[in-house]
């Protein structure tokens, strides 16, 4: 029995995925475009997937655990147990408007089109704040939709900021801060669960020698 992990083929949560595993002592040959792969040292299966489909692979059983981004595993509200936040891949969430408005608080919001690839999260903080905004979703390069007249603001992942600053936006919420956390499916036989309690093990074995 080998237990299936399912990590972002290629993007920002790849590189530190396959770190985290090394540093874990678990040797998986990474070649490129490929599917999976086996560790040669764990019973470990590795599934090489897009960071979006992660939750429900988990959810289902096709993958026993995985490694996405807080902000995906909200936003897809699939039924997965956070077991570990990892510390890497860590962003914020934000609204941000035109750096030429004045913003003076959420109320700002209300009646504004806003465009995000997040209409989950972004919606439940509009209900939490009794705001009515009109929802752009799109999927990517959000940040030039105010430039061309899609939308009044945007709600994206930020870390450095210079995204937001290059297209003339400036960040005025945060909805949500972010890290990349390993999920795992709710329904794990014992056997499985005692294989994660393990990679678990190290992966805080890990986290404790950085701190
Ligand atoms: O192909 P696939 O669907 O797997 O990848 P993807 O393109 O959807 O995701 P990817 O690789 O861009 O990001 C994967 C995860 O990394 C995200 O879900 C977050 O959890 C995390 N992460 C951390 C980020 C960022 N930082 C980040 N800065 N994801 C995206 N960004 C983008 C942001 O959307 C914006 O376009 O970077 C830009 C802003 O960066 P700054 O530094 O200019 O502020
Ligand atoms: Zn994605």
């Amino acid at each position: 029995m080998k237990l299936r992990i399912a990590i972002q083929k290629s993007g920002r949560l790849h590189d530190d995925s396959i770190k985290l595993l090394k540093e874990c002592g678990i040797d998986i040959n990474n070649g490129v475009n490929k599917l999976k792969t086996e560790a040669s040292n764990f019973p470990l299966e590795v599934f090489f997937l897009r960071d979006d489909d992660i939750p429900q692979y988990v959810e289902d059983g096709v993958a026993d655990i995985g490694i996405v981004g807080e902000n995906v595993i909200l936003e897809k509200g699939r039924p997965v147990r956070i077991a570990e936040k990892l510390g890497f891949g860590k962003c914020r969430l934000s609204l941000a408007v035109s750096k030429t408005v004045e913003y003076n608080g959420v109320q700002d919001m209300d009646k504004l089109r806003i465009a995000t690839s997040y209409p989950v999260i972004l919606q439940n903080f509009l209900n939490e704040n009794n705001i009515t905004a009109e929802i752009h979703e799109i999927s990517g390069s959000v940040e030039i939709a105010p430039g061309i007249g899609l939308a009044d603001a945007i709600c994206d992942l930020v870390s450095s900021g210079s995204t937001l600053f290059m297209n003339g936006l400036k960040e005025v919420e945060v909805i949500l801060k972010s890290e990349a956390a390993l999920i795992s499916n709710n329904n794990l036989t014992p056997e499985q669960e005692a294989l994660l309690q393990k990679l678990l093990f190290r992966i805080q074995a890990v986290k404790k020698a950085k701190n």
